[in-house]
């Protein structure tokens, strides 16, 4: 399944994913160094015998029938991909969680051999991918397209919507690309009952323009956590009188606006009851089946949860898709975690970073659930160099999205044991939702709401006052099965997870100067073997589900909490 929806109407598309295709672990040439065996893609190769940490080289191999100018379209390869079509290279791309298309043109009618070569390979070339906290898995990891394209075709749409006075406008802005010279026509865009179509001039192959244009939908109902309502928006390319090609997205009806110390959602003040949400299971790795981030997310309901944050990385956009759904709010984030100066100054850093932060905003602008943008969870925000880096993506996110809130996940500050908490982030002007990870009662002890009240003092000492702020972690670790007496205080057993996160949630959330918590995490995920030593069974056991989705203590008592309160904060 590409999509919880379908796309295209106009343009021929069919799925290469979902089905198996062969594959052999390689050189770095494509020479195999095994037999080809069958697997299913999307997939991960440590879920295959003998693979499970296996770090290299991969081949992926299939057939596919077509014919004149076709794109392939890679939702996600983990984590850097080389594409072959009968032979002759066609597409590079690196990073696992951002797509990337090749486009073929005047292929012959016929049977045609793709390959894409993968590598999971820890090395400076990847300057994302470094041995972590969670898992780098190899392989096709999210779905296959191949689509038949025309003279010109749309290769994205935006829409924004806006509101005043209760009337929504939807603004569009819609990519028209020519492959071959176009002698023009006219984009004809429809949502919600309102239409308009614009004239498309003539482009010559290769030209890419914008075409703006702005709905007026009217009265609509609103998107909200508990009315998710979406609308198709069709945006058609006309030519002599017959559709030459089209792109349906979806949106929902909402505005975010950050005012004060609130984030509000149409206008009323959110209360977040997050919880970070790495991509993972045992039995598939990242490549989580649909009916898998379902599940997850008919959990997280359950737990009275109303926002996730896709910790470190642009996540599936069929999960995204199911977001919108089901009114759950999204902080999405680039992909970044806890990169050092010395990881930030590789050359390879800024331009590996723009390119997500490009490929994210341009493919997943539309899902009305992504309330938030979030960049570089927990890097060198307390160094000049480091500030160079959060300022320039800051700016690139503020020049591609204007309307919604920009943060990232801070853990930069000082303290002893809880006490004398000294920020030492020197970002705090730069995002306009200041976010910070803390984990009292876990790698300290102290009074969860003084330890609060000290930061959020030091906060309002720098250019972050007066910002809303989010505890964008928060969290203990527990073995699934692991007992101790209640009240014992005994660390990694499931009742100090649940006595901790009862105490932690209790001052976060009952503080007025906080719009909310993330916990991590939703479930226990593998890390990579390099993090074996501060992680028993090689896994962050933060989950309040284990890996198989299995509830610990702890569920029931952050459920208790999170469906106490409502959505949204009426009193600050
Ligand atoms: C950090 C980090 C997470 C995870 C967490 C932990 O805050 O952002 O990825 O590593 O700590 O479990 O300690």
């Amino acid at each position: 399944m590409l999509r919880t929806f379908q796309t295209h109407c106009v343009r021929p598309q069919s799925e290469l994913s979902d089905c198996l295709w062969q594959f052999a672990p390689c050189t770095a040439d494509k020479t195999p160094t095994a037999a080809f065996a069958p697997v299913f893609v999307p997939g991960c190769w440590e879920t295959l015998p003998g693979l499970r940490s296996y770090r290299g080289f991969g081949l992926y191999r299939r057939s596919f029938t077509a014919e004149g100018t076709v794109r392939l379209v890679f939702k996600g390869v983990s984590h850097t991909a080389d594409v072959y079509v009968d032979g002759v290279h066609v597409a590079h791309h690196y990073n696992a969680y951002t797509a990337f298309e090749a486009i073929i043109e005047d292929l012959p009618q016929g049977e045609h051999t793709l390959e894409v070569l993968v590598d999971n390979r820890f090395t400076p070339d990847s300057a994302l991918h470094l041995p972590n906290d969670y898992m780098t898995y190899g392989g096709i990891i999210r779905p296959v397209a191949l689509e038949q394209l025309g003279a010109a075709w749309l290769r994205w749409a935006h829409y924004t919507p806006r509101c005043t006075g209760g009337v929504w406008t939807l603004d569009a802005a819609v990519c028209v690309c020519a492959q071959r010279d176009f002698a023009g026509g006219a984009l004809r865009l429809e949502c919600a009952g309102a239409g308009c179509e614009v004239t498309v001039p003539a482009l010559r192959a290769g030209q890419e323009i914008t075409v703006s244009a702005s709905l007026a939908v009217g009265v609509t109902k609103p998107w909200a956590p508990e009315t998710p309502e979406l609308y198709l928006a069709q945006a058609q390319l006309w030519q002599n009188g017959a559709a030459v090609d089209d792109l349906i997205e979806r949106v929902g009806f909402r505005q975010v606006v950050v005012s004060g110390k609130r984030i509000l959602l149409n206008g009323r003040a959110v209360r977040i009851k997050g919880f970070c949400r790495h991509e993972e299971h045992p039995h598939f790795g990242c490549a989580l089946p649909v009916q898998m981030m379902q599940q997850d997310i008919a959990q997280l309901r359950d737990l009275g949860a109303n926002s996730v944050r896709t910790v470190h990385y642009p996540n599936d956009e069929r999960f995204l898709d199911l977001c919108d759904e089901q009114g759950i709010l999204v902080w999405e984030e680039n992909h970044a975690r806890g990169l050092v100066e010395k990881d930030m100054r590789n050359p390879n850093f800024e331009p590996q970073c723009e390119a997500c932060n490009a490929e994210m905003l341009r493919d997943h602008y539309n899902h009305p659930s992504i309330y938030i943008w979030g960049i570089l969870n927990e890097c060198a925000s307390e160094t000049e160099y480091g500030r160079t880096c959060y300022k320039a993506q800051l700016e690139q996110l503020r020049a591609l999205d204007q309307s919604r809130p920009l943060t990232f996940a801070t853990c930069r500050f000082a303290h002893n044991d809880g006490q004398n908490v000294k920020l030492q982030d020197i970002c705090m002007d730069l995002p306009d939702v200041v976010s910070i990870n803390i984990y009292p009662l876990w790698y300290f002890d102290c009074d969860v709401s003084d330890f609060l009240g000290q930061l959020y003092a030091e906060v309002q000492r720098t250019a972050g006052a007066g910002k809303p702020m989010l505890i964008s972690e928060v969290g203990a670790g527990a073995i699934y099965g692991c007992h101790a007496e209640p009240g014992s205080g005994e660390k990694w057993s499931e009742e100090y997870q649940a006595e901790a996160l009862e105490r932690q949630l209790a001052a976060v959330l009952g503080s007025a100067d906080i719009s909310g918590a993330y916990i991590w995490q939703f479930c226990d995920v593998r890390v990579s073997r390099e993090w074996f030593a501060s992680r028993p069974r090689s896994f962050n056991n933060k989950g309040v589900v284990d890996e198989y989705r299995r509830p610990k203590l702890a569920y029931a008592a952050v459920k208790k909490l999170y469906t106490a309160l409502g959505n949204y904060r009426d009193r600050y």
